[in-house]
């Protein structure tokens, strides 16, 4: 879709109504003791609105909503065409809403309204579409155990589903979790990032248009400590999907540890390699490529590209190209369809981002970039900035970032690089750039992560897996896989009296 259809965006986002409500059991409410939370434009510091602050009773309440919907099996025991059309319904809904969830999704996380229209939005509705699609294509299995028995698995929804999910995708990550955990027959408590709550709660309405039962979905915004870590600790909640900082990975794991021993699903942090080959051929093509993978969405992209390693060969060559690439990438307004980049989610965020450009140029060459833009805006942009002759120990080349800040690193040699992209406590995703179909095969053999673009740069389809190993996490959202996460085996073994009496 193309997103030049409104020609002022600004127009458009003066008209949006923000809904500040979190949703439980099939309506909008305040939170139980009224408290509420500013939700900040990060493009001009302006208050949005005041949103519902959820607490662990509020969580209590919708856990409690979402096990009787789950028990009295109005969704997890009915004919699972039922749930393909409704979640084929609430695509079509996201679809139709998509230029108010475009522009609350720009004016809750400062990201491009270019990108939030094209790919966020359509993007979710794909997600809700496919795992609907998928929701009676599932088939269980019977098992060949000889003539005495009958053996079956059968896949049964593990019950009531918790996802807690972060603000650089809040409505694409929500759609990742939430689509298949409705789909395999679950309830679902969705807990946004306390930076952009705004799709989710815009999101909790259609649903019920759409037909999901009350209790079915319900949307909590609130803090962490607040909202996500009682979801994380009831004991009546059977799983989280969480998708988050790998600090507080480890915090749900824990949760889990200390009350139910629910199921863990984790995606985290990142630090992905990209890899430039001396037989990479275009490199003006890995140029643009690098620069996407490091500056689109801000570089707030678990699996960003951010460590870029070079053949020593070529590193100057590729330093001015990449230098160009970088030029599309200047920060502006983010309703303005002409803008490369838009502004951090947060102040927080800036500030950390920032302390690591600090950092950096004490540990490395500043190419480009390296301070705070448009200050006189009121919002929180950052150009974007490349740092040169990178030791890959430096605290830039090793802690994940999460803004447009890369670090290049040249190599020598094949062994070389893979021991250096696997110095991570991380393992994401990788980008291999080279003509070589052996070395790429190779290479993309001996990266420990989950993900490996060849020619490409962070490749994600919502057919394949995405996820990661080593604290990245563990699980996989997207593809048929993710159902895994949200459903349990089952066997049942029947004895056969081979005779008849
Ligand atoms: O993430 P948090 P933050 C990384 C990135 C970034 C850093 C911090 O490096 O700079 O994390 O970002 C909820 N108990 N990523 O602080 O805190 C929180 O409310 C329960 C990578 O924003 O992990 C939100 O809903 N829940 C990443 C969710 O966890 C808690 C995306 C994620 O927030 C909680 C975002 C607690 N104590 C940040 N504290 C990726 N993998 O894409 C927070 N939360």
């Amino acid at each position: 879709p193309s997103p030049r259809h409104h020609p002022d965006w600004a127009d458009a986002a003066r008209a949006v109504r923000i809904e500040t409500r979190a949703f439980i059991d099939g309506s909008y409410t305040e939170a139980s003791d009224g408290a509420t939370f500013d939700c900040i434009n990060p493009a001009t510091g302006a208050v949005l609105g005041r949103v519902a602050s959820c607490s662990a009773a509020d969580v209590d309440r919708a856990v409690a909503a979402a096990r009787r919907s789950f028990d009295a099996g109005d969704w997890s025991r009915c004919d699972p065409a039922v749930r393909r059309r409704a979640l084929i319904r609430l695509a079509d809904l996201i679809e139709e809403h998509r230029d108010t969830l475009a522009i609350l999704e720009t004016l809750d996380t400062g990201k491009l309204i270019r990108d939030s229209a094209t790919l966020d939005i359509p993007g979710s509705a794909d997600v809700f579409r496919f795992f609907g699609e998928a929701c009676d294509k599932l088939l269980d299995e019977a098992v060949p155990v000889g003539p005495g028995a009958l053996a079956m698995i059968t896949r049964e929804p593990v019950g009531v589903v918790g996802a807690v999910v972060p603000w650089n995708f809040p409505l694409k990550m929500a759609a990742w979790k939430c689509a298949p955990a409705l789909a395999a027959g679950n309830s679902v408590l969705l807990k946004p990032a306390e930076q952009s709550p705004l799709t989710a709660l815009h999101l909790a309405g259609l649903a019920a248009e759409a037909g999901i039962p009350p209790g079915v979905f319900n949307v909590l915004p609130g803090f962490g400590p607040d909202a996500g870590g009682p979801i994380g600790l009831h004991p009546d909640v059977d799983c989280v999907g969480f998708t988050g900082s790998t600090e507080v990975g480890k915090l749900f794991l824990g949760y889990a540890g200390r009350s139910n021993m629910k199921r863990v699903w984790l995606e985290c942090g990142g630090k992905s390699a990209f890899i430039v080959c001396p037989d990479a051929g275009d490199l003006k093509a890995a140029a643009e490529a690098a620069a996407a993978g490091i500056f689109f969405n801000q570089g707030e992209v678990c699996s960003a590209t951010s460590r870029l390693f070079v053949h020593e060969d070529i590193q100057a060559d590729f330093t001015a190209l990449l230098l160009d690439a970088a030029q599309a990438y200047a920060p502006g307004n983010p309703l303005d369809l002409a803008s490369g980049m838009g502004a951090m989610v947060s102040e927080e965020q800036t500030g950390r981002v920032l302390s690591y450009i600090e950092t950096g140029k004490a540990e490395a060459d500043l190419l480009c970039g390296g301070s705070r833009v448009l200050a006189e805006t009121g919002g929180s942009f950052i150009a974007p900035t490349i740092f040169t002759h990178v030791d890959p120990r430096a605290v830039i080349a090793t802690e994940e970032i999460f803004g447009p800040v890369l670090s290049v690193i040249s190599f020598r040699n094949e062994a070389d690089v893979v021991g250096l992209a696997n110095a991570s406590i991380y393992g994401l995703g990788a980008s291999i750039w080279t003509r070589d179909l052996d070395r790429a095969v190779r290479m993309s053999r001996a990266l420990h992560v989950g993900s490996v673009s060849v020619n490409a740069v962070d490749h994600v389809d919502l057919r394949t897996p995405f996820g990661g190993v080593k604290q990245s996490g563990n699980g996989r959202d997207l593809s048929l896989h993710a159902f895994e996460k949200y459903l349990d085996l089952k066997t049942t073994w029947i004895s056969i009296r081979e005779t008849a009496a």
